[in-house]
């Protein structure tokens, strides 16, 4: 698992590079932000309870048919599994925030995941638009509470929705 200077730092090390100005540039960018980082994932980890029931809720608003007969998320189980799903996207997303770095995600969420969701006949675009609103959501607090994040908080949900996407569940 790696972090945006352990990441940078094995690029260098694989071909003995001394740090230039490009990697110089990355690590005063990392540390320029590390506050914001950190404050935006205070706000996540103070409310992430809620942030998970309103996503669930608009998503369910925006996709009814998931909690109706034969939907994925119907039945008390499939719907609490649902809601730890995105659980599970939003805490790894906080862990990603603050690494400033995609790794965790790969290795801790992404792997293997598509073919868990294929044999579970899980779908993958409601899943994805769950993790969208879920960005939203989180933005909207993170301004909320005065922290100056811009769109860094939008990476790790966006990072996750492309692979999701691209790996054609
Ligand atoms: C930390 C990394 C990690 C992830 C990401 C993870 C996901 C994950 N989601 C699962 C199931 C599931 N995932 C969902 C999710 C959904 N259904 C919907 O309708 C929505 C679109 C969506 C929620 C947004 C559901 C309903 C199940 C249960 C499916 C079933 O058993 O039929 C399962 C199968 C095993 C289980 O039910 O626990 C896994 C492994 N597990 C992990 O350890």
């Amino acid at each position: 698992m790696r972090d945006a200077v352990t990441s940078l730092i094995k690029n260098y090390d694989i071909t003995g590079r001394y740090l230039d100005r490009d990697a110089m540039d990355d690590l005063k960018s990392y540390f320029r932000t590390g506050m914001v980082r950190l404050q935006a994932a205070g706000v996540i980890n103070g409310n992430a309870a809620a942030i998970v029931k309103q996503s669930a809720l608009r998503l369910y608003e925006e996709v009814p048919e998931l909690i109706r007969p034969g939907g994925n998320s119907y039945t008390t189980r499939r719907y609490a599994a649902c809601l730890r799903d995105l659980d599970y996207y939003l805490r790894y997303a906080s862990y990603a925030l603050v690494a400033a770095d995609s790794d965790v995600l790969d290795e801790r969420v992404l792997e293997g995941l598509r073919e868990t969701y294929n044999s579970l006949e899980v779908p993958v675009g409601p899943t994805v638009l769950g993790i969208q609103i879920m960005k939203e959501i989180v933005r909207e607090q993170v301004a909320a509470a005065g922290i100056p994040a811009g769109n860094l908080t939008d990476e790790p949900f966006d990072y996750m929705c492309r692979s999701l996407s691209e790996r054609d569940i």
